[in-house]
């Protein structure tokens, strides 16, 4: 005897037919995604002026932990001298707190007061 399914089989789905956008020339068209990374937040650090840290031991920081040559750490520390406070550079967050860490422990290894900090960039 033969024993039948009280339901017939359901067929097997079959995927939608999907072709590539196409213009009338026959072209492919490539749908444009928006952009979904951003780049990521960069951080200056900020040297702070004070009444105590000789300028030549602003200026020997500048050039060993922010690579600039002599003349231009001179020009930096003459503006944050004159101004209260300038840019040392340019980095992502974590380079840009560890140059924070280093300037300070090498201030407080010489016992000068020179304080800078990391802000983000507007
Ligand atoms: N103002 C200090 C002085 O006259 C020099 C100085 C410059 C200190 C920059 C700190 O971030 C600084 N000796």
């Amino acid at each position: 005897m033969i024993f039948m399914a009280s339901k017939p089989p359901v067929p097997a789905p079959v995927a939608p037919r999907t072709r590539p956008k196409e213009d009338d020339g026959g072209s492919v068209v490539v749908e444009r995604k928006t952009q979904k990374t951003k780049p990521p937040q960069m951080y200056q650090v900020v040297m702070l002026n004070d009444d105590y840290t000789p300028m030549e031991f602003v200026v020997v920081v500048i050039q060993e932990f922010f690579n600039k040559d002599r003349e231009t750490a001179t020009q930096i520390m003459l503006k944050i001298h004159l101004d209260g406070k300038g840019i040392c550079g340019v980095y992502s967050r974590d380079v840009a707190a560890t140059k924070v860490e280093q300037v300070q422990e090498a201030a407080r290894q010489a016992g000068h007061p020179l304080q800078c900090v990391s802000e983000p960039v507007e």
